[in-house]
C-alpha cells in the first residue's frame, strides 16, 4: 500500500517537472502575446545637450513610445498644461489624459501608451526653457497589420 502511494505521487512528480519544462522550454520560441505587443512604436532618447531625439516620432493608437535618458541629467516627459510655464509647449487631441513621467535620472526609462489619436506636444520640465520640446504624431489604429 505504502509503495503503491508513493509510486502514484512520483509520477505526479514527474508530470509537474514535464508540464514546467514544456512551460519554460515553450517561451523564448513563442513569446507571449503581452511581449509582442508592449514592443514600442518609437524609442526617444534624452539627451545631454537638452533635446528629444528624434524630436518628431509617429506611431499608432495602441502602441507604446518608450524613452530613454541616456544622458548625465535628470529630465521628464511631460505633456500636462499644469505644468508648463509656456502652454504653446504642450498640445494634447481632444479627450488625451495629460501624462508625466515624473523625474527620470540616468539611465531611467519611461513609456506611455497613446489611446487617443492626433498630436501631442511634450517637455521637459527643468528645461523647458531651454527648449526641451518634442512631438508624437498619433495615427488611428493600424487595422490587420503587426
Ligand atoms: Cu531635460
Amino acid at each position: 500500500m505504502a509503495e503503491r502511494a508513493d509510486s502514484v505521487r512520483a509520477r505526479a512528480g514527474v508530470l509537474a517537472m514535464v508540464i514546467l519544462g514544456a512551460v519554460f522550454a515553450g517561451a523564448p520560441f513563442g513569446a507571449p502575446a503581452a511581449a509582442v505587443a508592449s514592443a514600442p512604436g518609437a524609442v526617444i532618447r534624452l539627451t545631454n545637450t537638452l533635446a528629444f531625439e528624434p524630436k518628431a516620432v509617429t506611431v499608432h493608437v495602441g502602441q507604446a513610445v518608450e524613452w530613454r535618458n541616456g544622458s548625465l541629467l535628470v529630465h521628464t516627459v511631460t505633456a500636462d498644461p499644469a505644468l508648463a510655464a509656456n502652454a504653446k509647449d504642450v498640445a494634447l487631441p481632444a479627450g488625451a489624459k495629460p501624462f508625466n513621467s515624473g523625474d527620470l535620472k540616468p539611465g531611467a526609462t519611461y513609456r506611455h501608451i497613446f489611446a487617443v489619436p492626433g498630436r501631442y506636444r511634450y517637455f521637459c520640465i527643468p528645461h523647458e526653457g531651454a527648449g526641451m520640446v518634442g512631438e508624437v504624431v498619433v495615427l488611428p489604429a493600424q487595422v490587420g497589420v503587426r
